[in-house]
């Protein structure tokens, strides 16, 4: 985990998404993310727009859009330029490098043309990664320096496969991806599981499965709360229901952005 402030790891990053998302995180003061599983357009762009201010990153699951339009795709990019913050589509990639090259760019869902960040998992082994890579840093790409990838290391729910040798394996495979793979979706700094090879090695760890009241759902999701999770090393945590379904969504994001932000600055004193 870093004790680094986001502004060093701003400087001393060689990847451009990187760069941003904690140039971000300083310009607002945040490193929460908000899970918006609306189930359609209207309310996912409301959402942004109210909870825009809080926000580092909007992290979206776009196949939940019962009116999925290519207005939509259109909005949400004004709206992450309006509030400065970026967009990661939590699509769970995980099938042979081909059909996740085309359901990542030119698909139904346009992921690649508004999601800054995607993620993967590693279950059909290097070969997602590969292609990913190779769609991201494509010379004809438009957005080819502006996006980044997250592998699936851990997942929160209970009887999680995403542990052990899986785990080790992604720190693995992400290090000989560098100008794709930017870090992890994980419960922790993955340092933990495998040291770092070099002083410079600097992923980003985005952490689901946060919440400051509850401690799990009905379907076994499990919860830490914001400060337990940036102290073990998350960079950004994000909580979806916590914020979305709590009576007032502005105070409560209000309330995980203050949590998480004081525990980075502990962290980082
Ligand atoms: N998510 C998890 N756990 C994982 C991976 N992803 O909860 O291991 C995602 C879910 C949901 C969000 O798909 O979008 O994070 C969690 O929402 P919640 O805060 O309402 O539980």
């Amino acid at each position: 985990k870093s004790n680094l402030t986001y502004a060093a790891r701003a400087k001393l990053h060689p990847h451009p998404v990187v760069k941003k998302l904690f140039e971000t995180a300083e310009a607002k003061q945040s490193n929460l993310i908000i899970s918006a599983d609306m189930t359609n357009s209207k309310d996912l762009l409301e959402l942004a727009d109210l909870l825009g201010p809080y926000i580092a990153v909007f992290k979206t699951h776009i196949d939940l859009i019962s009116d999925f339009s290519p207005s939509l795709v259109t909005s949400l990019k004004a709206l992450s330029i309006k509030h400065n913050f970026m967009v990661f589509e939590d699509r769970k990639f995980v099938d042979i490098g081909a059909t996740v090259q085309k359901q990542y760019h030119g698909g139904a869902l346009r992921i690649s043309e508004f999601a800054h960040v995607v993620n993967c998992s590693i279950l059909a082994g290097e070969g997602i990664v590969q292609a990913l890579s190779e769609t991201m840093t494509d010379e004809n790409f438009e957005y080819k320096e502006d996006r980044g990838l997250l592998l699936l290391a851990e997942m929160t729910t209970k009887g999680s496969m995403a542990v052990g040798g899986y785990t080790e394996s992604c720190v693995n495979i992400a290090r000989k991806y560098p100008d794709a793979v930017i870090g992890f979706v994980a419960m922790r700094a993955l340092t933990e599981v495998l040291p770092a090879t070099s002083s410079e090695e600097d992923f980003v760890v985005f952490t689901t499965g946060v919440n400051r009241l509850a401690k799990e759902d009905k379907l076994g999701q499990q919860y830490q709360t914001p400060k337990d999770a940036i102290t073990r090393g998350s960079d950004f945590v994000i909580a979806g229901r916590g914020i979305y379904a709590a009576e007032d969504p502005v105070e409560s994001a209000k309330a995980y952005q203050r949590e998480a932000w004081e525990a980075y600055l502990d962290r980082t004193k």
